[in-house]
Order: structure tokens, then sequence, then C-alpha cells
């Protein structure tokens, strides 16, 4: 009879874990076939987050990424809340000048998330994983729900896909939260008395 109402147990606590909204995966593909060493850009982004669901994750993955050739080259990347492009993509020129000229816009708000250093012209994959301040630089940009990526090519670099993911995941409210607890102590409960019967 325990054992039954055991498994009764968990089983109720998985379903009421699937009836709680999952969170989702954001994608965005930029939309320039490949990164000019004479321009800079700045990807602006739209991201609505609904209320009970939170940031907790993103990266930006390249497929292919090569770079002409194999002399020394970097390629900024950075986060971005201002100066954001009405839609799509604001390219710059920067006439092949070093630095992440992105950082010397005017009226620049963001953050240096990372800068590729010497890639060769052999394909690779490129991965970065945002950090937790990162991600939660992010959640603060993303509150009007427009943010963007910027781009400084060091060097003619080419790809075949450079694509942002953002993880969200539900956030519990308190008062559900609070009858989920209560409805889990009144069940133990429950079965504690039909076992001492
Ligand atoms: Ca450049
Ligand atoms: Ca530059
Ligand atoms: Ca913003």
């Amino acid at each position: 009879m325990i054992k039954l109402s055991l498994i009764s147990l968990g089983l109720i606590i998985q379903l009421l874990f699937c009836l709680v909204p999952s969170g989702f995966t954001a994608s965005y593909n930029f939309p320039i076939s490949s990164l000019d060493h004479t321009e800079y850009y700045v990807w602006g982004l739209n991201l609505v987050v609904p209320n009970g669901q939170n940031i907790t994750g993103a990266s930006i993955t390249i497929l292919n990424l090569r770079n002409w050739d194999n002399n020394p080259n970097k390629l900024y990347i950075d986060l971005v809340n201002s100066p954001l492009p009405t839609s799509g993509v604001q390219v710059y020129t920067d006439g092949e000048a070093s630095g992440d000229d992105v950082a010397k816009l005017s009226g620049y708000v963001g953050m240096n998330l990372d800068t590729i250093n010497n890639w060769t012209t052999t394909s690779q994959p490129y991965t970065y994983n945002f950090d937790q301040s990162e991600i939660n630089t992010l959640k603060n940009y993303v509150t009007d729900e427009k943010f963007g990526i910027g781009l400084d090519p060091d060097c003619h670099y080419y790809y075949d896909n450079i694509t942002l993911s953002i993880n969200t995941a539900h956030v519990p409210e308190p008062a559900t939260m609070f009858l989920f607890g209560s409805g889990l102590i009144g069940l133990a409960g429950l079965i504690r008395r039909k076992f001492r019967k």
C-alpha cells in the first residue's frame, strides 16, 4: 500500500512539472555572408521575454570560420545596447583601422564579449558561451526588447553561418510555488496517515 502511494506521489510530482511551461531558445542568423576588414557591424536584434520567463544562457556559434590568410588577425565581438540600427545590420567603415571600432561609436553602451586572435585559413567551428555576468548584462539590455551584437573584423573572415542563441527557462512564481509546496505537504500527510492505519 505504502509502495503504491509513493509511486502515485512520484507520478503526481512528474505531472505537475510537466504542466509548468518550459523555456524556449531564440536563434538569430547574421544576414551578411562575410566580414570585411574595412568594415565593422552592429547587428540589431529584438527579444521579447514573456512574464514568468528568464534568460538562463546565451551563445554565439560560427560555423566553419576561416580567415582569408594566415597573417595576424583579430575579430572583436561585443554585446551592444547603443547605438542600435532600427532594423537589420548597420555597416560602418573603419578603413582597416585596428582596434574595436564598435566600442568607439558615439553613445556606445556595450561590452566586449570576446576577441578572436589569429584564426587561420582552416575552417574551424567557433563557440562562445556567455558567462553569468554577461547573461545579467544581456537581461538588462533586453528589458526594452532591443539589443545588438557588434563585430569588428581586423582581417577578412569567411564562414558558413553566425548564430546567436538565447535560452530561457520558466521562473516559478512565489504563489504557485506555495500552492505546489502545500499540496505536496498535504499529500505526504495523507500517505503517512494511511501507513499508520
Ligand atoms: Ca574592421
Ligand atoms: Ca577596427
Ligand atoms: Ca536595450
